[in-house]
């Protein structure tokens, strides 16, 4: 299979912008950046715009989606969208009973703790993801030669949310099962591959130009449980679009001992959170993986001059890799200044011309 012809990667704006570059290993007219969590309450619009929508409905209503992830790009200039939507958003769209409560995050009605509950896991019908596809077709319509990076959460990330029922801090029951009941554990990986794999799909088909595949909370394994019980899931999902030869990025946080491995799942760049310098995550990884990262998301609350020292420190250890994508080590704090954002991508982009 072929990306559609109408896709924005087909257009040279969208295949030679910094971004697509920068992830495919060639030259950028500077270093791209842009912000995990970009879209979202850190903007008086965003907080306007979702005034009396609940997160899983807004993710679920094409126009505010756009609106909402274009906002970012308007006001700060990023050198990328990232498709507003959420990590439970196709578990949703299988009926699993989901929502998403505000100040804590996804909850389940019912957590999926056994091998019934595993075995009761709806199936994604394609047709679910019309939304999703109507979505990213009308962002990218008005993106231009911005690409839109498309996401979906990692099998163990996902799986933390389901086996937990919510949030949780040291995500000891999903830990538990792939030792306790490995069968479980194993199929509810491949639900969630393959769930979180025909979303990325769907947005990719749809217009996306690169995907992020997030295991935001894989930080909490040993590298021996990762390659053990999680490796294979993750490359299954970044799987689903291999054939559309779009750029693929592999993120998480604490992650310094997974760096490796999460590349060898079948990224072309990785993402490094502020827990490790990026020359030595490049060192870890080799010397040729393009990585992403990571500029402390604390000091967007510093004085502008420690910022720009700590955002010339991440440019100058991001040279020792081939390609370096600048980004946070982690989301953007809902109370950030929108104002220091701007300046940041101005900043990276003179230092980087
Ligand atoms: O701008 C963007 O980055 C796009 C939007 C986006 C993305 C990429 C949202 C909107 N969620 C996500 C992914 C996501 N969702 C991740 C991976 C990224 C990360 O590590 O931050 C995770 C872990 C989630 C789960 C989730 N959804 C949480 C975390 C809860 C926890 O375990 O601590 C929360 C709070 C949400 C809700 C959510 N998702 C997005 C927004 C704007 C919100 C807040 C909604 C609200 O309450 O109004």
């Amino acid at each position: 299979a072929a990306l559609p012809t109408e896709h924005p990667l087909r257009s040279a704006g969208v295949a030679d912008s910094p971004l697509i570059s920068t992830l495919r290993g060639l030259p950028a007219a500077h270093t791209p950046v842009w912000f995990m969590r970009q879209a979202g309450r850190s903007l008086p619009e965003y907080r306007a715009a979702r005034e009396g929508t609940g997160m899983l409905e807004a993710c679920l209503t094409p126009d505010l989606v756009a609106e909402i992830t274009l906002q970012p790009v308007r006001r700060h200039g990023v050198d990328a969208a990232i498709f507003f939507s959420d990590i439970v958003v196709p578990m949703k769209l299988a009926s699993v009973a989901v929502d998403i409560v505000a100040g804590r995050g996804p909850v389940l009605d019912h957590p999926v703790r056994t091998a019934a509950d595993v075995t009761a896991l709806p199936e994604l019908p394609d047709s679910a993801l019309d939304p999703i596809r109507e979505a990213v077709a009308r962002t990218v319509a008005e993106l231009g030669d911005t690409p839109l990076i498309g996401f979906a959460g990692a099998p163990f990330t996902i799986a933390a949310y389901a086996v937990e029922g919510g949030p949780s801090r040291d995500h000891l029951r999903p830990r538990t099962m792939m030792h306790a009941d490995p069968a479980s554990w194993t199929a509810l990986a491949e639900w969630a591959a393959r769930t979180s794999g025909a979303f990325l799909r769907a947005q990719v088909e749809a217009g996306a130009s690169a995907v992020q595949l997030f295991d935001s909370w894989a930080g909490s394994l040993s590298l021996a449980d990762y390659e053990a019980h999680v490796q294979r899931h993750s490359a299954d999902a970044l799987a689903a679009v291999a054939d559309l030869g779009v750029p693929r990025i592999h993120f998480g946080t604490g992650t310094g001992e997974l760096l490796a491995a999460m590349r060898d799942a079948g990224a072309d760049a990785v993402g490094v959170d502020y827990r490790i310098p990026l020359d030595v995550a490049s060192q870890r990884l080799g010397g040729r993986t393009v990585v992403q990262g990571n500029i402390d998301p604390a000091l967007l609350a510093a004085p502008r001059e420690v910022l720009h020292e700590h955002a010339r420190d991440v440019l100058r250890r991001g040279r020792s890799a081939p390609g370096h994508v600048v980004n946070l080590g982690h989301g953007v704090p809902p109370e950030t200044d929108p104002d220091v954002l701007s300046e940041l991508v101005t900043f990276i982009h003179k230092e980087t011309r």
